[in-house]
């Protein structure tokens, strides 16, 4: 029986970001009607929720956008080598203004739940209004990291101070002048914050429980020139960036650490160091492969932070002892320079552990710390949280959470699909390449490959497309392999889920190249999307 007061879509798509925008674009161009669901009033995903002091995007602004249309690149300047978050805010808002996306997207909208409806083969969407809508195509494009983590701290709810997450920063400015501020967590969030921090307040207490290895960003404004002979070569610089091993045209140095000696790896650091962002990461080749190189870069980076921070005591504090780049590497500015401050103090809550929040600060093993404002920044629930914190249910009523064992056992096929929920697609999902890539380069390729397929299954009228379980059983073992070949599965980090008390370690990112994972996925599709059951159903109600 057709329930006549539900509303019909060919595609629901979950969250307003790079992903959710430009599917909303290639669905409607495709003619699929397309609704957008997303949690906050605007448009910008991870950049709409993250407004803290010092926001920044880790890649180079040139690269970090769209190149689906040659004339959006012509059109955006950006200001700086390493964007704001409030400028890439205005960059995807004027996306969605350019190609009148928001007409499509409905904001303050949380959806709940999406169950498969079998007998109707489509989804069944649970909004937070408590309406509901049918949908052929479901499509999550909801981010790897927008689960935010919150420890659960004995005594927050007694702190009369304000407090604030990273990720959930307010919207209006937060006034630090005159304030006792507490921050904990010295990830990405927390050392672009930190100085900015340091800068405003009377006085900043940093709550470390790992250091970092943190590299300088050296952030400078573009000139015009540049920015001009760059849009010049929109097309070689859009090919080398969707042709490449990470979503950047930046070529990794072919050698390995151990090739070299000594004073010619000090200089191939110094130099890599001197250019700043990712030259570090780049600067050999088997850095996230062989722990001898691996020791060596971190040796490096400990000697800079000796160097930088006056007290010797604070510096071994702020000196990782963990592989290098096995949790992600972060670009600062002016971090480590920021403890040789007077208003700043690093107190080691692995030497001290935090007791409580109390009302008037935070109680560790050793001391009281007197606070007006504690900020959070630790974190997210990556990879799977997003997908969790939805009742996601496929065929028979199973949820996602238990067929993938509360994230014991995750199993997809290209991080895109995964067997028991039909037209179910999720953009940079785990087991795809996602934060291991430029992001905006890894979404466009998902969306158009997921777009396609859309356009395919219509033209050949398949109803339903399915994964076999053969098939992302070896995608996944795939997957788990060349993750195991790296350093990275040894880290603890978000990237393991290693972050998060009590969650099942597993490497959710594909590491094979990006290169080659884009190749499979279009042999995938000539091959009639091999690994797929696709289905006509006889009689649709
Ligand atoms: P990250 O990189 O996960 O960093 C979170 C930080 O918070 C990290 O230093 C954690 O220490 C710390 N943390 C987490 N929980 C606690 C508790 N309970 N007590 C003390 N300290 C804690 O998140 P970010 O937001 O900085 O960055 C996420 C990504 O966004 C980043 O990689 C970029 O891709 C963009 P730990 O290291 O776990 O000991």
């Amino acid at each position: 029986m057709k329930n006549h007061s539900i509303k019909e879509v060919d595609a629901v798509v979950l969250g307003a970001g790079f992903a959710g925008l430009y599917m909303l674009y290639q669905l409607r161009s495709k003619g699929f009607s397309t609704v957008v669901y997303e949690a906050g009033d605007g448009v910008g995903g991870v950049w709409y929720w993250n407004r803290y002091p010092g926001a920044r995007c880790d890649v180079e602004s040139i690269y970090y956008n769209y190149t689906f249309s040659k004339e959006l690149y012509e059109e955006w300047n950006w200001t700086s080598r390493f964007p704001e978050q409030e400028e890439i805010l205005n960059y995807l808002n004027y996306v969605a203004d350019r190609f009148e996306l928001r007409k499509d997207i409905q904001f303050n909208i949380r959806v709940n739940a999406a169950h498969f409806d079998e007998e109707r083969s489509k989804w069944l969407i649970y909004l937070n209004n408590g309406s509901q809508v049918y949908a052929k195509y479901f499509i999550t494009g909801i981010g790897c990291l927008s689960a935010a983590n919150i420890p659960n701290m004995k005594g927050l709810n007694q702190f009369k101070g304000k407090w604030y997450h990273t990720g959930h920063w307010p919207h209006k400015k937060v006034d630090f002048t005159g304030k006792r501020v507490g921050i904990i967590g010295t990830g990405s969030s927390g050392i672009q914050a930190i100085p900015v921090l340091a800068k405003e307040a009377k006085h900043l207490t940093v709550f470390q429980r790992t250091p970092q290895y943190t590299i300088p960003a050296r952030n400078h404004f573009y000139d015009e020139e540049f920015i001009r002979s760059t849009k010049e070569n929109f097309e070689t610089l859009k090919q080398a960036m969707r042709n490449s091993v990470a979503g950047s045209p930046h070529q990794q140095n072919d050698r390995s650490a151990m090739e070299d000696s000594e004073s010619k790896q000090q200089q191939v650091f110094e130099d890599a160091w001197a250019e700043g962002g990712f030259a570090f990461a780049m600067s050999y080749n088997d850095l996230l492969t062989n722990e001898q190189s691996n020791e060596k870069a971190a040796d490096f980076i400990r000697s800079k932070i000796r160097e930088i921070v006056k007290d010797p005591k604070v510096a071994e504090r702020l000196s990782p002892k963990y592989m290098y780049g096995t949790k992600r590497q972060v670009l600062d500015t002016d971090y480590f320079e920021t403890y040789n401050r007077d208003n700043v103090l690093l107190v080691d809550v692995k030497e001290s552990p935090i007791d409580e929040i109390t009302e008037t600060g935070v109680k560790t093993a050793d001391d009281q710390y007197e606070l007006d404002i504690l900020i959070f920044a630790t974190g997210y629930d990556g990879m799977t949280g997003p997908l969790f914190k939805i009742d996601i249910k496929g065929r028979g009523g199973i949820a996602l959470k238990d067929k993938w064992e509360n994230g014991a056992s995750v199993r997809t096929y290209l991080g895109l699909t995964t067997a028991g929920f039909p037209n179910l697609f999720m953009i940079t999902g785990p087991e795809s390449p996602s934060v291991l890539v430029n992001m905006p380069i890894a979404i466009e390729q998902h969306v158009e490959w997921i777009a396609n397929c859309i356009e395919y299954l219509r033209e050949h009228d398949i109803d339903l497309m399915d994964t076999n379980v053969q098939a992302e059983e070896e995608w996944s073992k795939h997957c788990r392999e060349v993750a195991n070949t790296t350093l990275y599965v040894k880290g603890d980090s978000w990237y393991t889920g290693a972050n998060i008390a009590g969650k099942h370690r597993s490497f959710l990112i594909y590491l094979g190249g990006f290169d080659y994972y884009t190749k499979r996925c279009i042999e995938i599709a000539q091959n009639n999307f091999e690994g797929f059951t696709l289905q006509k159903l006889k009689t649709m109600s």
